[in-house]
């Protein structure tokens, strides 16, 4: 423990000016709840005026939140403590200086899986700007998630090489990774318990004095940098691998003629005497930016502080086959979509698709990386016109959204469902027949929201992710 930056904290005080660089679903609501803790003064939002994001700045400032997606509290809190004057988003990132503690929320995606290359290009930046405005005893985190080794170890030599101070002597840098979930943000920060590792005691401990004031019934678990960097990694490729297998025994149950979810609700009921059998869901894909690679990120973190591995890693890993599985559920949905026009004497070329759900996960408007992505592209290779619709993403990059669901409907020969959005529960199977006009329309369900029989019994063909009770149905007439 350095006693020097122990006097340094000493003589600052407590954590009074924040700052929070990166206004996206992380830092966002981060910055409301630091703005509308009592304890804290002024909170800076840090956005750079990118012509792809810097309309955020003013939005912000105005109390808007520029989340689309349901979340619930959110724009009320943002309102609050922009009119009560404790938080502005700036662009100006020699207001660093000001803050006392600095958190970073940027995003860390994977710039080659199959090398397990990280794009650090953004982190690396946001690291260079604080770096280069840092004051003596400022406390760094990244909430990002990040390789394991990554903040001992890029992050300090960059933060030291800009600031010409050193980590753990004259500023104090942590890993604190961030849990949050799309249409619960605020709830998630303030009730999940917080993993917090900073590369000493006394950057664990300025970090504990940052987080507390934001947490309700969460609480904080101190470790070190490099244990929560695991930890993070970890229960993410954790979640993969429960989904994985919860993919892989809804192919098997297809195969075998069974219905998955009678099969999941039947080792579900194993319980008592400390068995959990939590099954988690099958379905059409996983995406969003945590799960599709954060697996890859604790596979580099082994080959990184490992060096040579002499077990199975990377793709033969446990985590590397999971996330195998779950990138071929959306080829499953393209065979069970050209199965079923088989079924219905159609062929794929020139077949209207109607994919219902961009967004990678329901009741968003989140669309990163979703699997409905690799869909499209395999239909349309087969000669399939695809039209997407969506409730909430407002536009995608390199396709129209459309968000009339009746438009997208019309005249269609196959309704592919491949996001659980509360909107498509309550499809009407005799409607949406009149709108496709065909007489053996194809239905594939990839979030088992459709009721099979309903859809069966209005002369739809049906195929449904887990469902080999139904997936060889007869045709009704
Ligand atoms: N999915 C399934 N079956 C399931 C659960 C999810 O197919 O049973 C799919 C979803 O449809 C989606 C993808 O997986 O496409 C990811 O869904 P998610 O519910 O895991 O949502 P994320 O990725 O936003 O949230 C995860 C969470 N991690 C864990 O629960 C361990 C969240 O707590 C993290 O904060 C988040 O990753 C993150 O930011 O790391």
């Amino acid at each position: 423990m350095s006693s020097r930056l122990q006097l340094i904290i000493d003589r600052i005080g407590p954590i009074r000016n924040i700052g929070v660089v990166g206004m996206g679903y992380v830092g966002i609501p981060a910055a409301a709840l630091f703005a509308d803790a009592p304890g804290f003064d002024f909170v800076r939002g840090f956005q750079r005026n990118s012509p792809s994001s810097g309309y955020k700045i003013a939005m912000l400032n105005r109390g808007e939140s520029p989340l689309k997606g349901e979340e619930p509290g959110l724009e009320e809190l943002l309102g609050t403590v922009v009119s009560a004057g404790k938080f502005r988003c700036t662009s100006d990132f020699s207001e660093i200086a000001e803050c006392d503690a600095v958190t970073l929320a940027i995003q860390t995606p994977f710039k080659d899986p199959k090398d397990l290359i990280p794009d650090f290009s953004a982190l690396i930046e946001g690291l260079r700007q604080v770096g280069s405005h840092l004051s003596e005893g400022t406390l760094v985190v990244l909430e990002s998630t990040v390789t394991p080794g990554t903040t001992e170890r890029m992050a300090r030599e960059i933060l030291e090489e800009e600031s010409g101070l050193t980590a753990g002597e004259e500023f104090c840098l942590a890993h604190a990774p961030e849990r949050v979930m799309v249409g619960r943000l605020l709830r998630n920060i303030r009730e999940h318990d917080r993993i917090v590792g900073g590369i000493d005691e006394v950057s664990t401990a300025r970090a504990v004095e940052l987080y507390r004031p934001v947490l309700t019934t969460g609480k904080i678990i101190p470790m070190t940098a490099t244990a929560a960097e695991v930890t993070k990694t970890a229960e993410n490729a954790f979640r993969d691998l429960q989904i994985a297998a919860a993919n892989q025994l809804a192919l098997h149950c297809e195969a075998m003629g069974v219905n998955v979810y009678d099969v999941r609700a039947g080792v579900d009921s194993l319980k008592g005497e400390g068995i959990t059998r939590a099954i988690l869901w099958p379905g059409a894909g996983v995406g969003g930016h945590c799960l599709t690679k954060d697996s890859w990120h604790l596979e580099r973190g082994a080959q990184v502080l490992g060096g040579d591995l002499w077990y199975p890693h990377g793709p033969e890993s446990i985590f590397g086959v999971a996330r195998m599985i779950n990138e071929f559920m959306p080829r499953h949905m393209v065979h069970l979509t050209l199965e079923g026009l088989k079924r219905a004497g159609e062929s794929p070329e020139g077949a209207k698709v109607a994919l219902l759900g961009w967004a990678f996960i329901q009741n968003s408007d989140d669309a990163r990386n979703t699997p409905a992505e690799p869909y499209l592209a395999a239909m349309e290779e087969a000669g399939a016109k695809v039209r997407v619709h969506d409730p909430f993403v407002e536009r995608s990059p390199g396709i129209e959204v459309l968000h009339d669901l009746d438009a997208t409907l019309e005249g269609a020969d196959v309704v592919t469902i491949f996001t659980g959005h509360h909107h498509y529960a309550s499809l009407d199977p005799v409607r949406v027949k009149e709108l496709s006009g065909k007489v053996h329309p194809v239905i594939v369900d990839g979030r088992n929201v459709a009721d099979p029989d309903a859809f069966i019994r209005a002369g739809f063909v049906y195929k449904g992710i887990g469902r080999g009770d139904r997936n060889s149905h007869p045709i009704q007439e």
